[in-house]
């Protein structure tokens, strides 16, 4: 039987509930028809509290002018999934197409048996899987002098996690029936510009997504609707959005916006081609760059880890600027190839600090310090400003004021 105090507590639920619908039903009285309208349009698909829409996407630095780019404010987010109006947006030139998914096509062509085309509707009545994977652009990390700077959001904030709703490109290979020479697909967007990207078949026959959805509703049109490729675990460049055709091949294409992702030349004369994977990354997001902490005392540090190499097995935190580091613990459970929430908890004493944090992956890689990606790569540290694929730990200075700031060149 309930007891009295859980009775009270329901009745002060219902009261609770009855006056918001009145509230509601009144505040839709005595509007103007238009606003009426965008009120009851609010209802119809939530919005956020009023309250708090400060959480937003900001411009980020895009890559070429041409480029339009929106970082997720990994700062103002729970948990491990980017709710789908705050996923990062990466568009290489020619912006987001308008395509009514009826009308949509998905031609699988080239060294195949059987070439076929496939809508929408034809699409969803095959076996669907849904999984939680990461996106991160090959640009993010990038450490960036100023300003521009100062934000977990600005500086990692093109990577975001959903969970993707699609059939497995493999079903779709095999029912065309892959000739016994390829070794590659080409796939293309219907973006203007036609954005194409070649992937090994091998990847194409393991784990990649045909996706439709999107934390459960269509996939947005910035993130390529009706449909997208996701590549779990690889740089975001080869997750063709707007999807249309996949032709199966037997070499790469080296198709004009893979070029020049595939062929960064450094500084020593080392070129870096066809990386794929991901390596082992991890931010604090909160306290982060920008923030400012009101005192001495408790504070939750979290953040969060990802890797191209499978599951985040460990991330560790230091709060004496990397001299010692100890485990945070995980939020369970942990999935492949998606983001993975850390906490882990800090008393600070009101003196200066930096904290920071440091990733390993079920392969037993971990995530290198500039100085040591540097020496990794033979490159001086100066050469992670503007380079791409970079996974270095990501540490913020703590002032005495209680002020948080990117300390990765101070
Ligand atoms: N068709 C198409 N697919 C694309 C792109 C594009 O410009 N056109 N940008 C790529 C890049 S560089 C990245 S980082 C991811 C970004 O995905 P998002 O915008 O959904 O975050 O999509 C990739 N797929
Ligand atoms: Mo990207």
């Amino acid at each position: 039987m309930a007891s009295h105090s859980d009775r009270r507590r329901f009745l002060k639920r219902g009261g609770a509930l009855a006056s918001f619908v009145i509230g509601t039903v009144r505040s839709l009285r005595g509007q103007t028809p238009a606003r009426e309208a965008i009120l009851k349009d609010s209802l119809a698909y939530g919005q956020p509290s009023p309250f708090d829409n400060t959480i937003r996407r900001t411009l980020g630095q895009a890559t070429a002018i041409s480029d339009t780019a929106l970082t997720t404010p990994l700062q103002d987010l729970d948990g491990i999934i980017t709710p789908s109006g705050l996923h990062f947006l990466m568009d290489h030139v020619k912006g987001v197409p308008d395509i009514d998914s009826k009308q949509h096509r998905l031609l699988v062509h080239g060294m195949v048996d059987h070439p076929l085309i496939y809508t929408m509707d034809e699409l969803k009545r095959l076996p669907s899987v849904s999984r939680i994977y990461f996106l991160e652009c090959n640009a993010n990390n990038r450490p960036i002098r100023g300003p521009n700077g100062e934000s977990v959001q600005n500086v990692h904030g093109r990577t975001s996690c959903s969970e993707w709703t699609g059939v497995l490109l493999s079903a779709l290979l095999n029912e065309c029936g892959v000739q016994k020479e390829a070794s590659w697909i080409v796939a293309e967007g219907s973006d203007a510009n036609k954005y194409t990207m070649s992937i090994p078949l091998a990847k194409a026959m393991d784990d990649i997504l045909v996706a439709y959805a999107q934390n459960g509703e269509p996939v947005r049109p910035q993130q390529g609707y009706p449909l997208r490729l996701v590549v779990p675990g690889w740089e975001a460049i080869r997750s063709v959005k707007w999807l249309s055709r996949i032709k199966v091949v037997d070499q790469p294409y080296m198709a004009w916006h893979e070029s020049g992702n595939n062929a960064d030349t450094i500084p020593n004369g080392k070129g870096l081609w066809y990386r794929f994977e991901v390596g082992p990354n991890s931010v604090i997001t909160r306290p982060s760059g920008g923030q400012r902490l009101p005192g001495r005392g408790f504070y939750e540090i979290t953040g969060l880890a990802w890797t191209g190499g499978g599951a985040v097995t460990k991330v560790e935190v230091s709060v004496d600027g990397g001299r010692s580091y100890k485990e945070a613990a995980l939020q369970q459970p942990v999935h492949r190839f998606a983001h993975t929430r850390f906490r882990f908890p800090w008393a600070w004493n009101g003196e200066e600090t930096v904290l920071q944090s440091r990733c390993t992956d079920e392969r037993g890689e971990v995530q290198p310090t500039v100085a040591e990606a540097a020496k990794n790569l033979g490159v001086p540290p100066d050469y992670f400003y503007q380079a791409d694929h970079f996974n270095g730990v990501q540490p913020w200075k703590v002032n005495r004021d209680g002020s948080v700031q990117n300390a990765l060149f101070l």
